[in-house]
């Protein structure tokens, strides 16, 4: 790593993911507003004692069964998301049978293709781009413009950590979403239909296993799991536990 930093640093695995942002920013994978959103998550995290708590494991749960009940489930990948968590979008895109698609709010076509083409080298079968025709109303961004075979059709939207423009424009229009953000007080977090406040460095990897554990259940289980979620409790608690450390620190 850059700056010489060792394995047995106290901050490594903090400093590992922002060389994986510098780097990706150099290779036109990720923006650089996406540096500043990940700084933002940095400090959410530290209050959060950076692992997953409780209101996060149900909402995973809660997330891959929507997922898995969906009709037509779509993955949102943007540039942080892609740039952190390759493989495991992959897997979970197989997993619960989601299509996976590009979507930017700094918008660009070689970032796009850039993006597509990191998925296609970490497995993917399929990425859909912006198809330049279909548009999503109520948003401002570049998002609206979408795939008609993916977001642009979707009753379930998985958006992996963004800005708040897009949530309440999915919901709007009866799209479902589930979205991983740090922020429990984010308008994507406060609109989206299940909200794991969350890493998404961690949550990744145990939204892939729990669709494992989960793909072979049958729909009445999987609507079981569905049920066990509380919206307004979940943002609640992870507030709780911002607000107490935060008064702490
Ligand atoms: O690649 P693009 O053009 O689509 O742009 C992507 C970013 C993320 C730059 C864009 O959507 C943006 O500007 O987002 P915001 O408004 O900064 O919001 C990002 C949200 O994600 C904030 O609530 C952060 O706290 C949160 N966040 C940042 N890093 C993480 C995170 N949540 C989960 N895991 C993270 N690693």
């Amino acid at each position: 790593m850059s700056g010489g930093v060792e394995a047995d640093h106290p901050r490594y695995e903090s400093l590992r993911i922002r060389e994986v942002l510098v780097a990706s920013v150099a290779s036109g994978l990720t923006s650089q507003h996406g540096l500043i959103a990940h700084g933002r998550g940095e400090a959410l995290d530290y209050l959060l004692g950076e692992r997953t708590h409780d209101f996060a494991r149900l909402a995973i749960r809660s997330a891959v069964a929507m997922l898995l009940l969906a009709r037509r489930p779509v993955i949102s990948v943007n540039g942080n998301a892609a740039a952190l968590v390759p493989g495991e979008l992959v897997e979970l895109s197989e997993l619960v049978g989601a299509v996976l698609e590009v979507n930017l709010f700094h918008s660009g076509s070689e970032r796009e293709r850039r993006i597509s083409e990191h998925l296609m080298a970490h497995g993917a079968r399929e990425v859909l781009l912006p198809d330049g025709e279909t548009v999503l109303e109520g948003i401002a961004s570049g998002r609206r413009i979408v795939n008609a075979r993916g977001i642009g059709s979707a009753d379930v939207v998985f958006v992996p950590l963004e800005d708040g423009d897009r949530c309440a424009a999915l919901r709007a229009i009866g799209i479902d979403v589930v979205a991983v953000d740090l922020n429990p007080l984010s308008r994507t977090s406060r609109s989206s239909t299940i909200a794991v406040v969350d890493n998404v460095v961690r949550a990744l990897p145990l939204m892939v296993s729990v669709g494992k554990a989960l793909s072979g259940r049958d729909r009445e289980e999987l609507r079981g799991e569905l049920a066990a979620y509380d919206h307004a409790a979940a943002l609640q608690d992870a507030e709780r536990e911002l607000r107490s450390s935060a008064g702490q620190a």
